[in-house]
């Protein structure tokens, strides 16, 4: 198996989802590289970035800017739920969600899917301070595939996490209509959702098009994002629903004091910027459609909801 990282000692990330664009990370040493059943597994030392985990050569996490993601991914589902007690997180294999997703006194049991072994056991190595949550006693860890666990546990869940990869290989299916209906099913009535949604500067058609499908099976639907500096263009979003139509995703039912934030050592989330994420600017706004015969621009009003 080659080695992914460059002769001039580089590790550069590129895909076919953002063409003609690569983030460069210069690594100091490989940790760790082998390929499981499921992806190949990297893991190397970066000079300014911590370790940082590569699945099938693409950036999941470094130690330097991990928390936002997973902070803000766990939290924004977990605050806008009145009670939330059970957890489902699928994918995730790091630990970096489940770490956050313990930190809450009302969750009491937090059941984690992940089909890759290998990348748990190498995170529990390599990244000590994502796998951290792996030690909770609330933890329910099964190894297997998410769509055949949801299927065989409906109305279980109060809030469902999709911690993905992106929609390439294995994980396109975490991006579809049926996948989404499935986890509409897994949780229970009042039940919330929350699962990586990509960049709204490269995959706005895949946005609009997931937006479009949720909004026909949730009663809210909101999309949000946050900045982290590894991932493609610096921004990754998310997108929730929630089954309860009174959910209002843009002011937090469960607001943390600044005592809590402190106390759960949040880094990125505090509810002013969880206000903050569901603000987007005016191109995301302004979702570009193609009918028969040209382009054509659908101006959606400020309100409740940015995406219509
Ligand atoms: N482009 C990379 C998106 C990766 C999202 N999942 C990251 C896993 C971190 N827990």
């Amino acid at each position: 198996m080659e080695l992914p990282v460059r002769d001039d000692g580089w590790f550069r990330e590129t895909c076919s989802l953002w063409p003609g664009q690569a983030m460069s990370l210069q690594v100091e040493e490989v940790l760790h590289h082998s390929k499981s059943p499921f992806q190949e597994i990297l893991v190397f030392r970066s000079k300014t970035y911590g370790n940082v985990l590569v699945l099938d050569g693409l950036i999941q996490c470094t130690e330097r800017d991990e928390f936002s993601y997973q902070e803000m991914i766990a939290n924004l589902p977990l605050c806008s739920h009145p009670n939330p007690r059970k957890v489902l997180i699928i994918g995730g294999g790091d630990g970096g969600v489940l770490r956050e997703v313990v930190k809450h006194p009302c969750v009491e049991t937090v059941v984690q899917c992940e089909i890759d072994e290998e990348v748990i056991n190498v995170s529990k190595k390599f990244l000590p301070g994502m796998a951290v949550g792996y030690s909770s006693p609330k933890l329910r860890l099964h190894v297997g595939d998410g769509f055949q666990f949801m299927k065989q546990n409906q109305d279980a869940f109060d809030v469902i996490i999709t911690d993905s990869s992106d929609p390439v290989g294995p994980a396109e299916s975490l991006f579809k209509e049926s996948y989404y209906q499935l986890m509409k099913t897994a949780l229970r009535d009042g039940g919330i959702l929350c699962c990586q949604g990509e960049c709204q500067w490269l995959h706005l058609d895949l946005i609009k098009d997931m937006h479009k499908f949720c909004k026909s099976l949730f009663p809210m639907v909101e999309y949000a994002y946050c900045t982290i500096p590894t991932y493609p263009s610096g921004q990754i979003g998310f997108m929730l629903c929630s089954k309860n139509p009174n959910t209002n995703f843009r002011e937090p039912v469960r607001q943390l004091s600044q005592e809590q934030v402190d106390e759960m050592n949040l880094r990125y989330y505090n509810t002013s910027i969880h206000q903050a994420a569901f603000v987007l600017p005016e191109f995301t706004r302004k979702v570009r459609c193609s009918p028969p015969g040209g382009f054509c621009f659908w101006y959606l009003p400020v309100g409740k909801s940015n995406l219509k």
